[in-house]
């Protein structure tokens, strides 16, 4: 039971989009049905998935999308975003399930927001390929050709940042490259394919197109010099790498000489305007100096050579995954970029914030959410133009490399029988949807 909270949230302005979020590859399933991705080889690697999962069944989305279109529907969200499986598009008859899918959101009143790359890349290709970004381009053509006349809402990619590193520079997530900074080419084609796909589709007539970055505030350990440059140093690789050639169409100082190509040319690409900027936020990270040892956060072991220490959040709450709980970091995240892109920042919409708790009364998170609307409420009364809030996630699902131990969902799901349970946190956001109304 959704436990009244002391004051209802804020009112938000008119048109403002209320959503949640998942993605192809975590609520699927459906493997058998299209071709591999560098996650099912990931996910077969000893080791590589906590408990041992693969997401080959998932929540099985793919077969019980209807029931989940009407738990959309009862939620009464504006916007459901999930992303769009290359490797199921790649293969025969791959782009009807979109098609069912787009219909059934149509038809229940909720506007489909595809994501076109979700971390789930055709086994066959690889981001240090620059030829990626192209075949990237074609594809999104393609989609766009078959759903466009019904989707007036597009994100390209989701997270580069995360796929560089934990996928490419740490090995955390597949392709389980360990490159370090050598996989800065992978950063690189991926804005570029970022760039070419929003070419695309507004050749195809598309509009309203936008990415899904990951950002979050940086803190400083201590005011000690080391600390504050180590500080930049990780705001620049993860906030600022992403954010400025999509924005402003360069580089930070220093990054494109590391680049592949022709920077240059290419940025002009990276930098087409794009309609609105997403924004995922999880919460801040406090870094420090480098201390010379392996560092053990959030389940990775960080090597020893990077050039920062990431440090725990003291003093706040934490989720099920050990994650602080930072709302204020929200606010903090929007009205910095505000200040740092002025004008070059069009509207923003947060294309995911979430939480893993336990359990179908999930208290936590409702506090969690509700803590997070307010400090989105307050980067709006700041004066940033904050459009939409999407939830990560509608349902429990496939959490990378944790398996399907971390719980995202505001729908529990019973990986044994595929029960779908609305949890406390459904009824509650259902609840404030209602009121905003
Ligand atoms: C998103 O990534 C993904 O887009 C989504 O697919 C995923 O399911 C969801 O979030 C939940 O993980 O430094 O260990 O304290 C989020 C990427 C990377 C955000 C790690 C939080 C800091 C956690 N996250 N980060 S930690």
């Amino acid at each position: 039971e959704p436990r009244a909270a002391a004051h209802p949230i804020p009112r938000f302005p008119d048109g403002f989009l209320w959503g949640v979020s998942t993605s192809a590859h975590q609520i699927e399933g459906a493997a058998d049905r299209r071709g591999a991705s560098v996650w099912d080889a990931f996910s077969a690697g000893p080791g590589h998935i906590k408990d041992g999962s693969t997401a080959a069944v998932a929540c099985d989305h793919f077969h019980r999308y209807p029931e989940d279109v009407a738990l959309l529907q009862d939620l009464g969200v504006d916007a459901y975003r999930f992303s769009i499986s290359w490797p199921r598009v790649n293969s025969p008859g791959g782009l009807d399930f979109y098609d069912r899918l787009v219909d059934a959101l149509c038809a229940a009143g909720v506007r489909p927001v595809p994501t076109l790359f979700h971390w789930d890349l055709p086994v066959e290709l690889d981001w240090l390929d620059r030829d990626t970004a192209e075949r990237f381009a074609e594809y999104t053509s393609v989609v766009a050709g078959r759903l466009g006349d019904r989707v007036k809402k597009w994100i390209t990619l989701n997270e580069p940042a995360e796929h560089t590193l934990l996928g490419h520079a740490l090995g955390a997530h597949a392709p389980g490259r360990q490159l370090m900074f050598d996989a800065l080419p992978v950063a690189h084609h991926q804005l570029l394919a970022h760039g070419l796909a929003v070419r695309a589709l507004r050749a195809a007539g598309a509009g309203d197109i936008g990415i899904a970055n990951s950002h979050g505030p940086t803190w400083a350990a201590s005011d000690r010099d080391e600390d504050v440059a180590a500080a930049d140093f990780y705001d620049l690789l993860l906030n600022r790498l992403f954010a400025e050639p999509v924005l402003l169409g360069r580089y930070p100082d220093g990054i494109g000489e590391l680049m592949p190509g022709d920077v240059e040319a290419d940025l002009k690409i990276i930098g087409e305007p794009v309609d609105w900027y997403g924004i995922n936020y999880y919460q801040p990270t406090r870094v420090g100096a480098p201390e010379g040892s392996e560092i053990e956060f959030g389940g990775l072991t960080l090597p020893a050579e990077l050039p920062f220490t990431v440090k725990e959040l003291e003093g706040y709450p934490v989720t099920d995954f050990g994650w602080a709980v930072v709302p204020e970091g929200l606010t903090e995240l929007l009205t910095t970029f505000r200040e740092r892109y002025g004008d070059r920042l069009p509207p923003v919409v947060i294309t995911e914030n979430g939480c893993s708790y336990e359990g179908v009364d999930d208290q936590e998170r409702i506090t969690f959410l509700d803590g997070h609307v307010r400090a989105l409420h307050r980067a709006l009364e700041q004066g940033v133009d904050v459009r939409g809030y999407f939830v990560w996630s509608l349902m429990d699902n496939f959490e990378w490399a944790e398996g399907y131990q971390r719980r995202f969902g505001l729908v529990h799901v019973d990986y044994d029988t595929l029960e779908r349970t609305p949890k406390a946190s459904y009824h509650w956001l259902r609840d404030a949807l209602r009121a905003q109304r």
